[in-house]
């Protein structure tokens, strides 16, 4: 730590996500010296190749804009790279490669062969219309089809990045490369390649990996109140599987502030969340003008301030701090599942694990995304497409699984689980062995 620390002083999320693995498999590490010879933990720190790339495109006033691109790949061990492009008016090096990171843990979770990758732009999406995102996606893929493939590196969605953005994308990278259909991204339409549930699949299985975290604790989810921050493609399929198991989600929130629902979410508001996103104005308070006296906005609140059984952050990394933590648990709320990337500011989930709140990181909780993304991968290579039933069934599987994988290595003597360790220690392990058979390459 204290040497990355001296190497890359400023890449704060990096270190931090960093940081926290490494707490985590320190003493599995260090009853292995096998580990410890061949410098596993040196070697992957380090993202194996970093592409950065100038992005020049004209916006509607016929006006010159240049962005910066990126493609990260982190880690190849157990197979190709694979993870989203984010798109946000922040995102520099030390964002993608802590994303990148916890990818390639996250994927190892999933059972399926994926490597860690991510990628995207300090692009803003706010404001723009879609014929600027339409030139901005095909300037971004001018530089970046020659670095994927879809044995290679296989990108997808992230923040700012959903169907539409996919949609563009990958119009550009068939022409540029004269590959048709070949699953070189994922999260595509349902015409031409994409899986059925996938725009789903990380809020279904945030909310599936939830039912067996309470089931464990001797809990369930019927009737419980459930906070959510953000209203992109995650809150909206967390919103919609949670109150399919019963429960009512009572809070949304956005950049702007808080919507407040007492009677909970109802079916139309959740499919309202979809034309919030599209209308890149970024703006939750357009719920409230949407739903008057429904839902209820606070200018310049989170989603945290409102009383719940159940806190979903689903929004952005590091969304959640202590202060938020202890309202929520003054509030009365006794289970966090992070579903943003690294949502949890770390001093928040240390106040959780020791006050009594039941807490999964979000390499465990949100990997149905990816997961279904694989299972896409699978259905392009087979030139075939599962039904609903037969994806929902696999990403049931799944996330069974990657529950399984955390109880394994995170329980306690007490017989608690600390997901944070299972978590990291299960894809360490899968990892570290997959490069240790490798040799040193
Ligand atoms: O953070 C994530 O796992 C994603 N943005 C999804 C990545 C993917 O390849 O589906």
């Amino acid at each position: 730590m204290a040497r990355l620390e001296a190497k890359y002083p400023t890449e704060k999320e990096y270190l931090q996500a960093v940081r926290e693995v490494l707490e985590s498999i320190e003493d599995v590490y260090n009853e292995h010296p096998e580990f410890e010879e061949a410098k596993i933990v040196e070697r992957l720190v380090e993202p194996d190749r970093i592409f950065s790339f100038r992005v020049t495109w004209v916006d509607d006033r016929g006006e010159i804009q240049t962005n910066t691109g990126y493609r990260i790949q982190f880690n190849s061990a157990i197979g190709p790279y694979k993870g989203g492009l984010r798109f946000h008016r922040a995102v520099n090096p030390s964002m993608l490669k802590f994303l990148g990171f916890e990818q390639t843990f996250k994927n190892a979770l999933t059972t399926l062969p994926m490597g860690g990758a991510k990628g995207g732009s300090d692009f803003d999406p706010v404001g723009k219309s879609d014929a600027e995102i339409m030139r901005f996606c095909q300037a971004f893929m001018l530089e970046l089809w020659n670095c994927i493939g879809p044995d290679q590196d296989i990108p997808a969605g992230d923040v700012g990045v959903g169907g539409r953005e996919i949609g563009f994308l990958d119009g550009m990278y068939c022409k540029l490369a004269r590959q048709y259909n070949t699953g070189v991204l994922t999260g595509k339409g349902m015409t031409w390649g994409g899986s059925i549930l996938r725009p789903e699949a990380t809020g279904f299985g945030a909310l599936y990996f939830t039912q067996h975290l309470l089931a464990k604790a001797g809990k369930s989810i019927e009737g419980k109140k459930i906070a959510i921050s953000g209203f992109g493609n995650v809150a909206w399929g967390a919103a919609k599987k949670a109150a399919q198991l019963g429960a009512k989600v009572v809070a949304i929130s956005g950049p702007d502030g808080v919507c407040e629902i007492p009677d909970g979410l109802t079916p139309e508001m959740n499919e309202y969340m979809l034309v919030m996103r599209a209308s890149n104005r970024n703006m939750v308070e357009d719920l409230a003008t949407k739903f008057p006296g429904k839902a209820i906005f606070t200018a310049g609140k989170k989603a945290w301030s409102i009383p719940c059984d159940i806190a979903l952050p689903c929004a952005f990394q590091n969304e959640l701090s202590l202060a938020d933590a202890e309202e929520l648990k003054k509030n009365g709320c006794w289970c966090c599942c992070e579903v943003s990337n690294m949502g949890c500011q770390p001093d928040a989930i240390h106040f959780f694990q020791h006050n009594g709140v039941l807490f999964a990181p979000g390499k465990a909780v949100n990997a149905g995304g990816v997961a279904t993304s694989g299972l896409e991968m699978t259905q392009n290579a087979s030139h075939i497409s599962w039904s609903a039933e037969e994806v929902d069934a696999k990403l049931h599987y799944i996330m069974k699984s990657i529950h399984e994988q955390c109880v394994r290595y995170g329980t306690k003597p007490d017989g608690s689980v600390d997901y944070v360790k299972g978590a990291n220690i299960a894809g360490f392990m899968k990892v570290a062995h997959a490069m240790l058979e490798k040799g040193v390459i």
